[in-house]
């Protein structure tokens, strides 16, 4: 592809798509589901656009191609630099200094200057992406030094960064030997957003501390006369097209059908995660396990199916968590279960959309605990799957989802006691009380979908640089 050409470009660590290698050697791209791209892809359509990422694999076929109408733009990663760069700086130190150092964060300057390395890698491609004055868009933590890096070669351009994850208090920031350049990376987008607004205060904060710039509210003063804008965003699902699915025939049917394999029990809690040690899965599994103990529940009456989906495998502190969980469900299985009734039905592998929404449909309460969480999209996916108002979600005050979702059964995932009260509760509530509750979730998802969410931000772009003289149609 020639230089210069999208008005649109995405920055992202992952494309859009997997590259799949067939039998024969020939390669394909399979489009991989998430709400990113299904919010995005319009505007993308609309504007000519370009979305840059990695493509999984450490092949160095780097050709742009168009693939449902988009142009894809893989960026190569070598399997050191999937190493260092990603599973090393991203996912075992940012990762967990990022969530309130629930995992204790690893600094090594190796993985540092890989990070730097393929940030600019991905920073030089969209310098080439991207047309005259266009509008460019990098997503979460892996590239937190892109917006710098871009802006340095072309100031022309209208530069937007989303952090999907929280953003740390100063307390806990400041322990990153690289805490500045971090800083100045973001600072090179005119939007910083944020999922929640406390994360916006925390960066303004630290801007201030640690850079020096003057500040006021949500705004930063740049020395050279530039603004950046710190605000949040609190991202959201598609839900009509959740909810399509989920009143679909077969996903009714086959809700009916899980409940009858689980031997039709009065409560069927779900939990449904990447098997993260910011989700708080172990915390969830033991209070229910403390339940039946204690005889508040039995496991004639209620199972937990519990979705745990392979994640970042090679890194050590997800291999000692499923040791963990591994060991936790066996036990309470062990001690608790009886024959054709285990307590807790443990899945740890992906599942088709249509099983995850026969999985809400089929759950009376979901159990939503993590120690902390960007936003949660599970929480919002369980609420749109039950149009027939029913059902009981419980959620972490942790959750960004919290922030919205004020009706939801809240509870602290560090307390015990109080988890297992809560979760108590949304088991017992009358069905007036869960539809009271569900109803109003339901209509403040359903009006802020993942669309709105897109359009604020863009809209918002635009007016921290008015300059420009080219638009983004959301
Ligand atoms: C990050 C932030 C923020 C899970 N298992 C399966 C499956 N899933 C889907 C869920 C949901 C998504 O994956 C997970 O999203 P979450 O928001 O819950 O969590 P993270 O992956 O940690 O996402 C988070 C998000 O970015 C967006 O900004 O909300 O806070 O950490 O959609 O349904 N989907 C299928 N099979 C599975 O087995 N099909």
């Amino acid at each position: 592809m020639s230089a210069h050409q999208a008005d649109f470009v995405v920055v992202a660590n992952r494309l859009p798509v997997d590259r799949v290698v067939n039998d024969d050697g020939s390669v394909d791209w399979r489009r991989s589901p998430g709400g990113l791209v299904t919010a995005i892809e319009p505007v993308m359509r609309a504007n000519d656009g370009a979305w840059i990422g990695w493509s999984g694999g450490t092949d160095t076929d780097v050709e742009p191609f168009v693939e449902d109408e988009m142009t894809l733009v893989p960026v190569p990663v070598s399997a050191q630099e999937v190493e260092e760069f990603y599973e090393g700086f991203s996912n075992a130190t940012l990762w967990p200094l990022y969530h309130d150092v629930v995992a204790k964060p690893a600094f090594h300057r190796e993985w540092w200057e890989s990070y730097v390395a393929v940030n600019r890698r991905f920073a030089d491609r969209a310098a080439e992406v991207a047309a005259e004055e266009a509008t460019v868009w990098v997503q979460d933590y892996q590239l937190q030094l892109v917006p710098a890096m871009l802006r340095e070669q072309r100031p022309d351009l209208r530069i937007g960064f989303f952090l999907h994850i929280p953003f740390p208090p100063a307390e806990l920031f400041q322990q990153l030997p690289w805490r500045r350049q971090l800083l100045e990376g973001l600072l090179g987008a005119d939007l910083v957003g944020f999922q929640r607004p406390n994360n916006a205060q925390n960066f303004v904060r630290l801007v201030r501390q640690r850079v020096g710039h003057k500040t006021h509210r949500d705004l930063v003063y740049l020395p050279d006369g530039r603004m950046v804008q710190a605000a949040a965003f609190p991202i959201s699902i598609d839900s009509a097209g959740l909810e399509e699915l989920a009143r679909t025939d077969a996903v009714e049917q086959r809700a009916k059908e899980i409940r009858e394999q689980l031997g039709n029990p009065r409560h069927v809690l779900l939990g449904v995660d990447r098997l993260d040690y910011t989700k708080g899965i172990y915390n969830r599994l033991r209070a229910f396990g403390e339940l039946i103990e204690e005889g508040e529940v039995s496991v004639e009456d209620a199972v937990f199916v519990q979705v745990a989906t392979p994640s970042r495998e090679r890194v050590e502190q997800y291999r000692i968590l499923r040791d963990d969980i591994d060991r936790l469900v066996g036990r309470i299985n062990g001690d608790l279960g009886r024959i054709g009734r285990p307590a807790i039905h443990y899945i740890h592998n992906s599942q088709p959309r249509e099983e995850m929404a026969a999985l809400f449909r089929a759950a009376d309460v979901c159990v939503v605990t993590p120690l902390a969480d960007g936003m949660n999209l599970v929480a919002k996916e369980y609420v749109v799957s039950r149009y027939d108002n029913d059902g009981a979600l419980v959620l972490s005050e942790f959750a960004g989802a919290a922030g919205e979702l004020r009706q939801a059964f809240l509870l602290n995932p560090y307390d015990m006691n109080g988890m297992k009260e809560v979760i108590l509760a949304a088991m017992r509530a009358e069905r007036s009380e869960r539809t009271k509750r569900m109803r109003a979730m339901r209509k403040t998802v359903k009006e802020n979908d993942v669309t709105r969410w897109a359009t604020k931000y863009l809209d918002a772009l635009s007016h921290v640089r008015p300059s420009h003289h080219k638009q983004v149609r959301p």
